[in-house]
């Protein structure tokens, strides 16, 4: 099982795409275990562009690049991972574009999800929206009560990241509730200074 603790989004709503590698090289450099390109309602051509521009600096640093939704740009890049919602799809049929080599991660909304993608095959889940989040506008927060029974069944055999409304003044509420691993956006993407910021999360999280 991979040791990632802090999975950053590389989202496009949060940030311009002439931005993205200045944004990544914070991200990195701050202290991301992980790294994903989050693009909605982007062309695929600029999605293309962007990961091939932020793919290097994560391949220099050592952290995995995983690309939300796209598998097909996914597994042509040579991403490191994709990562798939409840309608993105079974893993049986992601398999087919990525192999074995790519990991393949899911998006999970309640326990019962939660323990479907650890039978299923997945490499790890999210785990949320935890609290209500505008990065995921409309979807409902699930609360902290179902994290302990997650890593329990979950958690203790896949990394498994709380996600959701996340920010510094609530990670150790989060924590408190069992998560070990969790992703942060917004908070991290609109902090003033994007390194100090990632480096204070990293800093809680890993032991
Ligand atoms: N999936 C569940 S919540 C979420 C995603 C992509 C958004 C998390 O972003 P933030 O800004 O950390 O709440
Ligand atoms: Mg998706």
């Amino acid at each position: 099982m991979f040791a990632a603790r802090l999975y950053c989004i590389l989202d496009l709503g949060y940030v311009r795409p002439v931005e993205a590698e200045r944004v990544t090289a914070a991200l990195l450099a701050g202290g991301a275990d992980l790294l994903q390109l989050r693009a909605k309602n982007h062309e695929l051509s600029l999605i293309e562009g962007v990961a091939r521009r932020v793919l290097p600096l994560c391949r220099a640093a050592g952290v995995p690049f995983i690309l939300n939704d796209h598998l097909a740009l996914a597994a042509a890049l040579g991403a490191d991972g994709v990562h798939l919602g409840q309608d993105d799809g079974s893993l049986a049929t992601a398999r087919k574009l990525t192999g074995d080599g790519m990991l393949v991660g899911r998006s999970t909304h309640s326990l019962a999800q939660a323990r479907a993608a650890l039978a299923e095959g997945f490499d790890y889940i999210g785990f949320g929206p935890l609290f209500p989040t505008p990065t995921k506008a409309g979807r409902p927060a699930i609360g902290l009560d179902d994290i302990l029974a997650m890593e329990r069944d979950v958690g203790a055999r896949i990394p498994a990241f709380g996600i959701g409304g996340i920010h510094p003044g609530n990670l150790a509420q989060v924590q408190a509730a069992g998560a070990r691993r969790i992703v942060m956006v917004s908070a991290l993407l609109q902090a003033g200074d994007i390194q100090a910021a990632t480096r204070e999360v990293a800093s809680m999280l890993k032991p």
